[in-house]
């Protein structure tokens, strides 16, 4: 391994021997070899547990064990049998650790009992679970108002956690609940949902098969949803065309070798092709792409004028703004020649039945937004919705992040939902609508907000604008983390700060009523169960319904709700979502069903609960977007094939060819030669953002350059090292998103070395 040189180029199909290798590898380095290959065949099984990895569903119909490398990597990573004990905290003083990689926090395993800081001896001691109920409550009621209170939720949360959390965060007094989902797919939920009446995908796995093309724009599913990657492989086999959009060439969109098919296993096996179609558009060109797109559609009369009169309204005006566009702009702003986007509407037009998938090369964009509703008006012109085989697909990111939302962690409430939960439990929910992420740094840094309560996530790693947003936490009186594994967040803390561990997915969770199981809801609004098999990492871990439902049962004495009878038997809590949230009649009989059940989806039908019952078509100006500053790059910030958001794996990103480190900085030749950089060289990344108080610079330093096939204007950096660089103002317009994948940047000669 040390002989590998850093940076070359994967010429295998993603997939293959090189997934299992580096599955088996996983494992071992976390010291689960033994019982990790029982808890693996438990994953994503009607009887096991859902895989804490991704969003993409699973087919419980072929109930064969599906592997996939970076699922195993997740579950290695939960089911670790590497401990933090309160000798280790007593061994490290908290300015001792902050010195350490994200990487080595990570890499010390499971937490195993509730810890309190410590200032006088910059440390976490332990602290006995009541008192730490206590000292939460106490700080909580001594607020000015619920609203200087923040409680984050990142996606791994089960749908009865989230029930539970924002019940008892409404009782409490606010609305204050940001989560993941303000960082990743908010944009498709508020797209969608004006224009089609849900902010939901509405396809599900059967229409892969019955799909005649599959558009991806923005989404590297090889390493962020593996499983997806034989949905392809199999539509690809049968003829349907898989249509790629990304400034990089990633592998899994290319080449796929299924390790469960002998054939492609075969020594020297090329796998299967999976893209048939591969566009490098320039970073930010998607909006352009699609209108492209939907002007040869239009201009060649190649629409669905049936379902247009039938289901839609605009489509007169949206037409003529199509019309009017020019090709010498339409090829500025995608980055593509007229012919290569004729050639991708042609694709469309070809097929009768088109999916449109999309991930955070499309959400994390300042017009994303508008992007999402010029894929909606595409698949609109052609009546590719609520048919088979055709629909709009937003790859969700963490596993639940979907049904939390649907169980009401949401900083804008609706009024009737609001309506129905007062009535259930008796009491008044707060009516003013809270912070989103951006929001609660905001707060937080101008002392508004007090006291800071993440259930899961690591929230000072995630968030842009680092500096900015830690020292935002250092004001809180009161950090609180619910974690399963250690993180920057317990580093980066308020006066007073707590971390209470909590069981994972994988575990057994025994509640005075018996074990229990929890469920979530996938990307494709299946909900199903999920029960954890393996012993729990410490016997003092409980579970996040119980850390919720302890916690409010100790800050709210006068609450009618009976926390802790609810979180005895976990059925309890499903008759009261069933009873509060639409779609979950019958929830404990339902989700008892093999493969549990799906959310009814109204496009499925063609029903669009838009204000006036249609899908609209929606126009939106092609220019405007951020400046194209011609001394400025765009740089986007990626995932590696080796880290699931802020927890580092490893240092490798073997489909992009890089081993053995994270500050590389990808650029076009054409970028090296215009500057006069050379591959190799060492350089900083410096952000520039203007706004109405000048120009402001955000560095990030040592980043080794790597010449690479990506656009000219472009680069690309990993997520999170280069967090620091995103302004907390560069936002997606009205989902604000942090715009983490368009920020201006220009690149410095370094002093420092890659590390
Ligand atoms: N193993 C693993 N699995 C994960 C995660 C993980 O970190 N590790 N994270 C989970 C989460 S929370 C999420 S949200 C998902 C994220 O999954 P993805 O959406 O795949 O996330 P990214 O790695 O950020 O990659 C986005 C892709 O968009 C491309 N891209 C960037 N900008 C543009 C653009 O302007 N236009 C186009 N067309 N493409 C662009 C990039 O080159 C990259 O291929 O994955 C989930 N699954
Ligand atoms: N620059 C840049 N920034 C980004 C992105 C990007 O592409 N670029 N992507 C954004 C996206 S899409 C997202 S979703 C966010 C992610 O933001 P977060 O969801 O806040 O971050 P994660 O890294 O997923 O959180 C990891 C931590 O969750 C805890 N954890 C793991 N499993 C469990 C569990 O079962 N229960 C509990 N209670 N805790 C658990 C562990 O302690 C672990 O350290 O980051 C966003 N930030
Ligand atoms: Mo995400």
């Amino acid at each position: 391994m040390s002989q590998r040189k850093p940076i070359d180029v994967y010429l295998k199909p993603a997939g293959g021997w090189d997934a299992l290798k580096s599955s088996w590898h996983a494992l071992r380095e976390q010291q689960v070899v033994m019982k990790g290959a029982g808890t693996l065949l438990r994953t994503n099984q009607p009887s096991g547990f859902d895989c804490p990895g991704c969003a993409w569903p699973d087919r419980n119909a072929h109930s064969t064990f599906e592997f996939c490398e970076n699922g195993v990597k997740a579950v290695a990573n939960e089911a670790t049998g590497k401990r933090v004990t309160r000798d280790f905290f007593a061994a490290h003083t908290v300015a001792e650790l902050l010195a350490w990689d994200d990487h080595a926090l990570e890499a010390q395993g499971r937490l195993t009992e509730p810890m309190r800081y410590d200032a006088a001896r910059d440390r976490y001691v332990p602290i006995a679970w009541d008192a730490a109920f206590a000292t939460i409550a106490n700080a909580l009621n001594a607020l000015a108002s619920p609203d200087e209170a923040i409680f984050y939720t990142s996606g791994r949360t089960s749908n009865e956690a989230a029930f539970l959390y924002q019940l008892f965060v409404r009782e409490f007094g606010t609305n204050n609940l940001p989560d993941c989902s303000n960082m990743c797919h908010e944009p498709s939920g508020v797209a969608l949902t004006e224009q089609l009446g849900s902010g939901k995908g509405s396809v599900l796995l059967d229409d892969f098969e019955h799909a005649q093309a599959i558009f991806i724009f923005g989404q590297n599913p090889g390493t962020n949803h593996p499983r997806m990657l034989g949905e392809l492989r199999e539509a690809a086999k049968r003829g349907c065309r898989i249509v790629a959009f990304n400034p990089l060439r990633e592998r899994g969109l290319e080449r796929f070798a299924d390790p469960k098919s002998p054939l492609d296993m075969r020594p020297g096996g090329a796998g299967a092709r999976i893209a048939s179609a591969y566009f490098q558009p320039r970073i930010g060109g998607d909006l352009a792409v699609a209108m492209a797109m939907a002007k040869v559609v239009v201009e060649r009369d190649a629409i669905d004028h049936e379902f247009i009169a039938a289901h839609t309204r605009g489509y007169d005006l949206f037409a003529d703004s199509l019309r009017a566009l020019e090709w010498p702009d339409l090829e500025r702003e995608s980055g593509l020649t007229h012919n290569e986007l004729e050639q991708a509407a042609q694709l469309y037009i070809d097929s009768a039945a088109t999916i449109v998938c999309w991930g955070m090369g499309i959400t994390q964009h300042h017009r994303s937004v508008a992007t999402i509703q010029m894929l909606a008006n595409l698949l609109l012109l052609r009546g590719n919705v609520g048919k088979p085989g055709a629909g709009p697909c937003p790859v969700r990111g963490h596993s639940n992040v979907q049904g939390d939302r649907t169980m009401g962690i949401y900083e804008k409430p609706s009024d009737a939902f609001l309506d129905r939960l007062g009535v259930e439990f008796d009491f008044a929910p707060p009516r003013a609508h809270g912070f989103d992420t951006l929001d609660a740094i905001a707060a937080m840094r101008d002392g508004r907000g007090q006291v800071f309560f993440a259930l899961g996530g690591n929230f000072a790693t995630a968030t842009p604008d680092t500096a900015l947003t830690q020292a935002a936490l250092r004001n809180c009186a009161l950090t609180v983390h619910v974690s399963t594994k250690l993180n920057r967040s317990h580093l980066v803390h308020g006066r007073d700060a707590l971390i209470l561990p909590c069981l994972g997915r994988t575990e057994i969770d025994l509640q005075a009523g018996g074990p229990q199981a929890v469920t979530v809801e996938d990307s494709m609004s299946m909900v199903h169960l999920s029960a954890g098999m393996n012993p729990p990492a410490s016997e003092q871990l409980l579970s996040e319904p119980a850390i919720v439902a302890r916690l409010a049962a100790a800050t709210l004495p006068r609450s009618r709700t009976p926390w802790l009878e609810l979180v005895a038997d976990y059925d309890r809590i499903r008759e009261r979502i069933a009873r509060v949230i639409d779609g979950f009649e019958d929830f404990n009989a339902r989700v008892r069903t093999a493969g549990g059940f799906h959310l009814h989806h109204p496009n499925r039908e063609r029903a669009f609960p838009t204000h006036d019952g249609r899908a609209h078509f929606l126009t939106h100006p092609l220019l405007g977007a951020t400046a194209w500053d011609q001394d400025l790059l765009t740089l986007m910030t990626v995932r590696s094939h080796d880290q699931y958001n802020t927890t580092v794996y490893g240092l490798d990103d073997r489909y992009r060819g890089v081993h053995g480190l994270r500050r590389v900085c990808f650029i076009s030749r054409a970028d090296l030669q215009r500057f006069g950089f050379a591959d190799g060289e060492q350089v900083d990344l410096v952000s520039v953002w203007r706004d109405g108080a000048g120009v402001q610079e955000r560095e990030a330093r040592g980043f080794r350059l790597v010449e690479y096939d990506i656009p000219a204007g472009c680069l690309a950096a990993y997520f999170p090292e280069t967090n620091p660089l995103v302004p907390l103002d560069s936002y997606a317009e009205r989902a604000r998103t942090p715009a983490s994948k368009s920020i201006p940047v220009r690149l410095r000669r370094s002093a420092v070395a890659p590390a």
